[in-house]
């Protein structure tokens, strides 16, 4: 997988994609960086990059030219190519957008900044608008770096066998179980005694009830979409 991320502030992305998993994918070659600063596309002797918006109203709106220009300049290796442009307008990101994603060769993510960009780059050059969330960012940075962890993740050897996201929350639409490591008494609280059990159905039912459990305490929304079997239904008519 390359992404390709067009920004105003490139320095932003260097410490993310030297450490930690990503950064370890980076250097396997498993995943590719590539950081465009969208003002070396600017003109003019000031190299703007924005300006005031029409219409009237407060803040700067960025300028179409720059981007689209730093666009043309992204080479495309392959046609499972897709340019996303960050902002709260965009699709809700959550983990079956990331799978879609992941399924990629190619991801050019455009980080907007100020009040937002104008609105034909979106009409000529981009072909999916994604949100993080609903709140508003100073830049589309930070969002382009959850894009980049949650879809990075997810491309096969990528993962070392420390981490996996064969049982993430999310996978199936569940929140995850709680997690417990050494030691077993800690500030005299227990690990649970099933987890010590050795008994490994024992352990996959309680793990289950723990996470339809909390995903029925803290986020019922998720229920309507997870993918429950006959089982996880017993289980919640029980727990209900
Ligand atoms: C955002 C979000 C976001 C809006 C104006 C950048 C900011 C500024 N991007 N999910 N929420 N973007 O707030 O993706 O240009």
């Amino acid at each position: 997988m390359r992404f390709d991320v067009l920004t105003l502030f490139p320095d932003l992305f260097a410490p993310f994609v030297e450490q930690g998993v990503m950064g370890r994918a980076v250097q396997q070659g498993k995943l590719v960086v590539r950081l465009t600063n969208i003002r070396d596309h600017a003109r003019g002797a000031h190299r703007v990059t924005d300006d005031r918006p029409y219409g009237g109203g407060s803040g700067m709106v960025m300028k179409a030219g720059p981007i689209v220009r730093a666009l043309s300049g992204v080479e495309r290796i392959s046609d499972r190519c897709r340019v996303v442009l960050l902002t709260p307008q965009g699709r809700l990101f959550n983990q079956d957008l990331a799978w879609e994603l992941a399924d990629l060769d190619q991801l050019i993510l455009v980080c907007g900044r100020y009040e937002g960009v104008d609105e034909r780059v979106l009409e000529g050059s981009v072909d999916q608008e994604i949100s993080i969330g609903d709140y508003v960012l100073s830049g589309g940075e930070a969002a382009a770096l959850v894009v980049m962890d949650a879809v990075g993740r997810l491309v096969p050897g990528v993962l070392g066998s420390e981490d996996s996201n064969r049982d993430d929350s999310f996978e199936d639409g569940l929140l995850e179980h709680p997690h417990y490591t050494r030691p077993r008494v800690f500030e005299g609280r227990e690990v649970p005694e099933v987890l010590l059990s050795g008994d490994h159905e024992r352990i996959r039912v309680w793990r289950r009830v723990q996470a339809l459990k909390r995903t029925l305490d803290r986020r019922p929304d998720l229920l309507e979409r997870a993918r429950l079997t006959e089982e996880d239904k017993k289980i919640l008519s029980d727990l209900a």
